[in-house]
């Protein structure tokens, strides 16, 4: 766990600043929502790894499960309570490839083209999953099926939907956003929603 400011007790106040409830599941993408069929479908573990791997939709299926409920927090301003997750936990993909020692960031790509970078720290907490299912069910195309990336502790837009690859670094590269100004840490009980720098 990295020393984040969230409340120890999240049942009294569990909205972030400057974030407010919406009701229902907005979506937020890029416009683009990529067809890909489930034969084709592969997610690439690369980099700084001892095992890189290349999991078929069948292969990723087939390890332990994992479910969560965690709030949803997008810099936009809206946040939703309590979304259930399913999926594989993204310890037992770091158990699989094992991160070299040198590891100290993440860089995920979508089918969308879409990247985005977190620290390792933040994706070793251990409520961070590639999820497959939404409130019990197959993701659907527009909330990033077959598979997308929750961590539930960063800004959403950390959380790539569509997800096709995780690359393990020494070196921190910068995603869609974050070139564009958003922040690299994403924390929202500090309202860290863009880069210091710019
Ligand atoms: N591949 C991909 N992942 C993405 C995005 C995107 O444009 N492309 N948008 C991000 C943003 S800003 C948010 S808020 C969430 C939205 O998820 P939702 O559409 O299921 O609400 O996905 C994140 N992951
Ligand atoms: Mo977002």
């Amino acid at each position: 766990m990295s020393g984040k400011a969230r409340p120890a007790n999240r049942s009294e106040n569990r909205l972030p600043p400057g974030q407010h409830l919406t009701p229902g599941f907005p979506v937020l993408d890029l416009g683009i929502r990529p067809e890909i069929p489930l034969t084709e479908w592969r997610l690439d573990i690369t980099g700084m790894v001892e095992n890189p791997k290349l999991f078929t939709w069948d292969e990723f299926n087939v390890l332990p499960g994992f479910e969560d409920v965690s709030d949803f927090h997008c810099v936009t301003t809206w946040s939703k309570f309590d979304v259930r997750w399913t999926g594989v936990a993204f310890f037992t993909l770091m158990e699989i490839v094992k991160p070299k020692p040198e590891v100290q960031h993440v860089l995920f790509g979508s089918y969308d083209g879409y990247t985005t970078n977190v620290r390792l720290d933040d994706v070793m907490d251990d409520d961070v999953l590639i999820a497959t299912h939404y409130d019990g069910k197959p993701l659907t195309r527009e909330h990033g099926g077959p598979a997308r990336v929750i961590i539930p502790k960063l800004y959403a837009w950390k959380g790539a939907k569509f997800v096709r690859s995780i690359e393990f670094s020494n070196e921190d590269k910068l995603g869609f956003w974050e070139v564009r100004g958003y922040s690299n840490t994403a924390d929202p009980w500090t309202e860290d929603r863009f880069s210091q720098a710019s």
